[in-house]
């Protein structure tokens, strides 16, 4: 694990699986219909039970799809976190489409949420890159960014960055050293 501190907050990266993490709450590489998938989104139902799926369809019926960019807050049910922030991150489709500001979004409607509920620490995975194609390169200086201003805002106290795999996370890590 590596850490960086912004005026007292910190950002800590590292390997591992979400649904592992000791933070207040874990923020989901959600789709639009709330309706569950593959990679991270699979882990954490999988761990949360099934009224996370249940909540989330009850959500998106009431209130609509959640937007590229935007993110909800539920509870995590069978986790040991208190919620879960399911942040939707941008298809990636060649990089003129708007991608870098609705990826910025999803990491910053996350950290507001985090505020607006007196959540002091948040775990993120790194949103976009693994089905919806976001190339690693671009997208992580764009999430490093994004969380450093959060931290140095004092939005949350501390952000873990939770990487699938050693290759990922070293590639973050030398990101972020290059970076902040
Ligand atoms: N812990 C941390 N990171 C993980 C874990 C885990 N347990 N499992 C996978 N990753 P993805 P997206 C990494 O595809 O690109 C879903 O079906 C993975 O290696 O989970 O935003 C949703 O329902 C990758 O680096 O999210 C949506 O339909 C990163 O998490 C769609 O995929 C994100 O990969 C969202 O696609």
């Amino acid at each position: 694990m590596q850490t960086w501190t912004f005026s007292g907050n910190s950002l800590h990266i590292l390997e591992g699986d979400i649904t592992r993490a000791d933070t207040r709450a874990i923020v989901n590489a959600a789709n639009p219909r709330l309706a569950g998938g593959g990679g991270v989104d699979g882990a954490i139902q999988r761990a949360a039970g099934p009224k996370l799926l249940l909540t989330g369809q009850d959500l998106v019926r009431v209130h609509g799809m959640v937007s590229p960019g935007d993110a909800v807050i539920t509870p995590a049910f069978d986790l040991p976190h208190d919620y879960v922030i399911h942040a939707v991150g941008p298809i990636w489709n060649g990089g003129e489409n708007n991608e870098a500001r609705l990826l910025e979004s999803a990491y910053t409607v996350s950290l507001l949420l985090a505020r607006a509920h007196n959540i002091p620490s948040l775990a993120f995975p790194a949103i976009s890159c693994g089905a919806y194609g976001y190339p690693v390169e671009q997208a992580a200086p764009i999430a490093l960014r994004t969380l450093a201003e959060g931290l140095e805002e004092g939005l949350v106290q501390s952000v873990q960055l939770i990487l699938h795999g050693a290759d990922a996370c070293h590639h973050w890590q030398e990101q972020a050293r290059k970076l902040l």
